[in-house]
Protein backbone atom coordinates (compact mmCIF):
# COMPACT_ATOMS: atom_id res chain seq x y z
CA UNK A 1 0.00 0.00 0.00
CA UNK A 2 2.61 2.36 0.87
CA UNK A 3 4.45 1.74 -2.23
CA UNK A 4 1.53 2.29 -4.06
CA UNK A 5 1.00 6.03 -2.63
CA UNK A 6 4.72 6.75 -3.48
CA UNK A 7 4.59 4.84 -6.95
CA UNK A 8 2.97 6.05 -9.91
CA UNK A 9 -0.15 7.63 -10.75
CA UNK A 10 -3.19 4.64 -9.95
CA UNK A 11 -6.62 5.18 -11.24
CA UNK A 12 -7.41 4.10 -7.53
CA UNK A 13 -6.65 7.83 -6.09
CA UNK A 14 -9.54 8.84 -9.16
CA UNK A 15 -12.13 6.18 -7.47
CA UNK A 16 -11.08 7.15 -4.11
CA UNK A 17 -11.57 11.32 -4.87
CA UNK A 18 -15.04 10.12 -6.40
CA UNK A 19 -15.74 8.17 -3.06
CA UNK A 20 -15.01 11.14 -0.83
CA UNK A 21 -17.32 13.44 -3.12
CA UNK A 22 -20.06 12.77 -1.17
CA UNK A 23 -21.39 14.01 2.06
CA UNK A 24 -24.04 12.38 4.38
CA UNK A 25 -26.35 15.51 3.33
CA UNK A 26 -26.30 14.38 -0.81
CA UNK A 27 -23.65 17.54 -1.14
CA UNK A 28 -20.90 16.90 -3.85
CA UNK A 29 -17.77 18.58 -2.71
CA UNK A 30 -15.92 20.72 -5.39
CA UNK A 31 -12.56 20.02 -3.79
CA UNK A 32 -12.77 15.82 -4.06
CA UNK A 33 -14.36 16.57 -7.46
CA UNK A 34 -12.26 18.24 -8.98
CA UNK A 35 -9.22 16.22 -7.93
CA UNK A 36 -10.87 12.82 -9.41
CA UNK A 37 -11.26 15.11 -12.91
CA UNK A 38 -7.64 15.72 -12.36
CA UNK A 39 -6.78 12.35 -11.90
CA UNK A 40 -8.79 11.26 -14.40
CA UNK A 41 -7.11 13.81 -16.79
CA UNK A 42 -3.78 12.41 -16.19
CA UNK A 43 -5.02 8.96 -16.96
CA UNK A 44 -6.46 9.91 -19.93
CA UNK A 45 -3.11 11.83 -21.10
CA UNK A 46 -1.21 8.74 -20.57
CA UNK A 47 -3.50 6.89 -23.52
CA UNK A 48 -1.27 9.07 -25.57
CA UNK A 49 -2.09 12.46 -27.94
CA UNK A 50 -4.87 10.76 -29.38
CA UNK A 51 -6.29 11.89 -26.49
CA UNK A 52 -5.13 15.35 -26.71
CA UNK A 53 -7.98 16.93 -27.75
CA UNK A 54 -10.24 14.97 -25.30
CA UNK A 55 -8.09 16.00 -22.30
CA UNK A 56 -7.53 19.48 -23.60
CA UNK A 57 -11.22 20.39 -22.96
CA UNK A 58 -11.59 18.76 -19.35
CA UNK A 59 -8.22 20.97 -18.40
CA UNK A 60 -9.92 24.30 -19.42
CA UNK A 61 -13.12 23.17 -17.72
CA UNK A 62 -11.70 21.92 -14.39
CA UNK A 63 -9.19 25.60 -14.80
CA UNK A 64 -12.25 27.31 -15.06
CA UNK A 65 -14.28 25.49 -12.14
CA UNK A 66 -10.70 26.02 -9.62
CA UNK A 67 -11.14 29.66 -10.36
CA UNK A 68 -14.58 29.64 -9.80
CA UNK A 69 -14.03 27.78 -6.20
CA UNK A 70 -10.82 30.12 -5.32
CA UNK A 71 -12.85 33.17 -6.01
CA UNK A 72 -15.97 32.48 -4.37
CA UNK A 73 -14.50 29.58 -2.03
CA UNK A 74 -17.46 27.16 -3.08
CA UNK A 75 -17.35 23.90 -0.88
CA UNK A 76 -19.83 22.43 -2.86
CA UNK A 77 -21.66 21.92 -6.20
CA UNK A 78 -24.97 23.12 -4.43
CA UNK A 79 -23.62 25.90 -3.50
CA UNK A 80 -22.36 26.62 -6.65
CA UNK A 81 -25.72 26.43 -8.50
CA UNK A 82 -27.16 28.25 -5.78
CA UNK A 83 -24.94 31.19 -5.75
CA UNK A 84 -25.28 31.26 -9.66
CA UNK A 85 -28.70 31.19 -9.82
CA UNK A 86 -29.13 34.14 -7.74
CA UNK A 87 -28.75 36.03 -10.48
CA UNK A 88 -31.59 34.21 -12.39
CA UNK A 89 -31.99 31.88 -14.55
CA UNK A 90 -31.96 34.31 -17.64
CA UNK A 91 -28.55 35.75 -16.74
CA UNK A 92 -26.70 32.08 -16.13
CA UNK A 93 -27.91 30.96 -19.69
CA UNK A 94 -26.20 33.98 -21.04
CA UNK A 95 -22.94 33.17 -19.74
CA UNK A 96 -20.31 30.96 -21.80
CA UNK A 97 -17.84 30.76 -18.74
CA UNK A 98 -20.38 29.94 -15.89
CA UNK A 99 -19.62 27.10 -13.32
CA UNK A 100 -23.03 25.50 -13.59
CA UNK A 101 -22.44 24.92 -17.90
CA UNK A 102 -19.07 24.08 -17.19
CA UNK A 103 -20.41 21.27 -14.41
CA UNK A 104 -23.10 20.57 -16.45
CA UNK A 105 -20.46 19.35 -19.65
CA UNK A 106 -18.23 17.76 -16.95
CA UNK A 107 -21.05 15.56 -15.47
CA UNK A 108 -22.21 14.19 -19.06
CA UNK A 109 -18.51 13.15 -19.12
CA UNK A 110 -19.09 11.74 -15.79
CA UNK A 111 -21.86 9.40 -17.22
CA UNK A 112 -19.57 8.20 -20.15
CA UNK A 113 -17.17 7.01 -18.00
CA UNK A 114 -19.46 5.33 -15.38
CA UNK A 115 -20.96 3.39 -18.57
CA UNK A 116 -17.28 2.81 -19.57
CA UNK A 117 -16.05 1.73 -16.36
CA UNK A 118 -19.23 -1.14 -16.50
CA UNK A 119 -18.03 -2.47 -19.81
CA UNK A 120 -14.99 -2.64 -19.37
CA UNK A 121 -15.65 -4.67 -16.04
CA UNK A 122 -18.14 -6.79 -17.88
CA UNK A 123 -15.74 -8.77 -19.58
CA UNK A 124 -16.16 -7.65 -23.41
CA UNK A 125 -12.60 -7.35 -24.43
CA UNK A 126 -13.22 -5.02 -27.32
CA UNK A 127 -12.11 -1.62 -25.57
CA UNK A 128 -13.00 0.83 -28.73
CA UNK A 129 -16.57 -0.97 -28.77
CA UNK A 130 -17.00 -0.52 -25.36
CA UNK A 131 -15.90 2.89 -25.19
CA UNK A 132 -17.92 3.67 -28.44
CA UNK A 133 -21.15 2.31 -26.99
CA UNK A 134 -20.88 4.55 -23.90
CA UNK A 135 -19.95 7.50 -25.67
CA UNK A 136 -23.48 7.16 -27.84
CA UNK A 137 -25.24 6.35 -24.60
CA UNK A 138 -24.04 9.74 -23.44
CA UNK A 139 -21.98 12.35 -24.41
CA UNK A 140 -22.47 12.02 -27.83
CA UNK A 141 -25.79 13.29 -28.53
CA UNK A 142 -24.48 16.79 -27.19
CA UNK A 143 -21.26 17.21 -29.80
CA UNK A 144 -21.58 18.06 -33.52
CA UNK A 145 -20.76 15.58 -35.99
CA UNK A 146 -16.94 16.56 -36.29
CA UNK A 147 -16.54 16.22 -32.27
CA UNK A 148 -18.10 12.53 -32.60
CA UNK A 149 -15.96 11.78 -35.53
CA UNK A 150 -12.61 12.71 -33.89
CA UNK A 151 -13.64 11.16 -30.81
CA UNK A 152 -14.68 7.75 -32.40
CA UNK A 153 -11.46 7.79 -34.27
CA UNK A 154 -9.30 8.17 -30.85
CA UNK A 155 -11.41 5.10 -29.28
CA UNK A 156 -9.82 2.92 -31.68
CA UNK A 157 -6.43 3.95 -30.42
CA UNK A 158 -7.54 2.64 -27.10
CA UNK A 159 -5.77 -0.65 -25.55
CA UNK A 160 -6.98 -3.95 -25.47
CA UNK A 161 -8.72 -4.67 -22.06
CA UNK A 162 -5.70 -6.50 -20.76
CA UNK A 163 -3.29 -3.55 -21.41
CA UNK A 164 -6.38 -1.06 -19.94
CA UNK A 165 -6.73 -3.17 -16.70
CA UNK A 166 -3.10 -3.25 -16.08
CA UNK A 167 -2.11 0.58 -16.89
CA UNK A 168 -4.73 1.14 -14.20
CA UNK A 169 -2.10 0.40 -11.99
CA UNK A 170 -4.06 -1.07 -9.47
CA UNK A 171 -2.52 -4.46 -9.04
CA UNK A 172 -3.67 -7.39 -10.96
CA UNK A 173 -6.51 -7.83 -12.99
CA UNK A 174 -8.80 -9.59 -10.56
CA UNK A 175 -7.80 -6.65 -8.28
CA UNK A 176 -8.45 -4.03 -10.89
CA UNK A 177 -12.06 -5.73 -11.84
CA UNK A 178 -13.11 -6.05 -8.29
CA UNK A 179 -11.89 -2.20 -7.29
CA UNK A 180 -14.27 -1.16 -10.92
CA UNK A 181 -16.39 -2.91 -8.97
CA UNK A 182 -16.42 -1.34 -5.72
CA UNK A 183 -15.78 2.35 -7.37
CA UNK A 184 -18.29 2.35 -10.52
CA UNK A 185 -21.34 3.08 -7.34
CA UNK A 186 -19.19 5.75 -6.10
CA UNK A 187 -19.16 7.44 -9.53
CA UNK A 188 -23.13 6.58 -10.05
CA UNK A 189 -23.71 8.00 -7.06
CA UNK A 190 -21.70 11.65 -7.77
CA UNK A 191 -23.54 11.26 -11.30
CA UNK A 192 -27.01 10.94 -9.94
CA UNK A 193 -26.84 13.40 -7.36
CA UNK A 194 -26.01 16.43 -9.97
CA UNK A 195 -28.59 14.87 -12.08
CA UNK A 196 -31.21 15.76 -9.71
CA UNK A 197 -30.08 19.17 -8.45
CA UNK A 198 -29.18 20.12 -12.15
CA UNK A 199 -33.05 18.74 -12.59
CA UNK A 200 -34.64 20.52 -10.13
CA UNK A 201 -33.74 23.98 -10.91
CA UNK A 202 -33.92 23.51 -14.96
CA UNK A 203 -30.61 23.50 -15.68
CA UNK A 204 -29.77 20.25 -17.81
CA UNK A 205 -30.13 21.77 -21.39
CA UNK A 206 -27.56 25.48 -20.07
CA UNK A 207 -25.98 26.69 -23.81
C1 LIG B 1 -11.36 6.29 -21.39
C2 LIG B 1 -12.66 7.00 -21.14
C3 LIG B 1 -12.45 8.31 -20.44
C4 LIG B 1 -13.64 9.24 -20.35
C5 LIG B 1 -13.24 10.60 -19.88
C6 LIG B 1 -14.14 11.72 -20.26
C7 LIG B 1 -13.44 12.90 -20.84
C8 LIG B 1 -14.40 14.00 -21.22
C9 LIG B 1 -13.98 14.93 -22.29
C10 LIG B 1 -14.79 14.82 -23.59
C11 LIG B 1 -14.42 15.92 -24.55
C12 LIG B 1 -14.64 15.65 -26.03
C13 LIG B 1 -14.18 16.82 -26.89
C14 LIG B 1 -14.66 18.14 -26.44
C15 LIG B 1 -15.87 18.61 -26.72
C16 LIG B 1 -16.43 19.89 -26.19
O1 LIG B 1 -16.89 20.62 -27.29
C17 LIG B 1 -17.58 19.56 -25.26
N1 LIG B 1 -17.05 19.13 -24.00
C18 LIG B 1 -17.56 18.06 -23.32
C19 LIG B 1 -16.88 17.66 -22.03
O2 LIG B 1 -18.50 17.43 -23.72
C20 LIG B 1 -18.57 20.68 -25.07
O3 LIG B 1 -17.98 21.75 -24.38
P1 LIG B 1 -18.34 23.24 -24.84
O4 LIG B 1 -17.85 23.39 -26.25
O5 LIG B 1 -19.85 23.38 -24.77
O6 LIG B 1 -17.62 24.13 -23.87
Amino acid sequence: MAAAAAGPFSLREVLDAFRRCVTEQREVLLEPYLSGWRGLIRFLQSLGAVFSFISKDAVAKVALLEGHQQQHGFVSLQSLVQHELAAGLAALRARSDSGCRTVLRLHRALRWLQLFLEGLRSGEPRTSVLCTDAYNASLAQHHPWVVRKAATVAFCALPSRDAFLEIMNVGSQEEAVAMLGEAIPYIGNVYSITQELFTQHKLLDLP
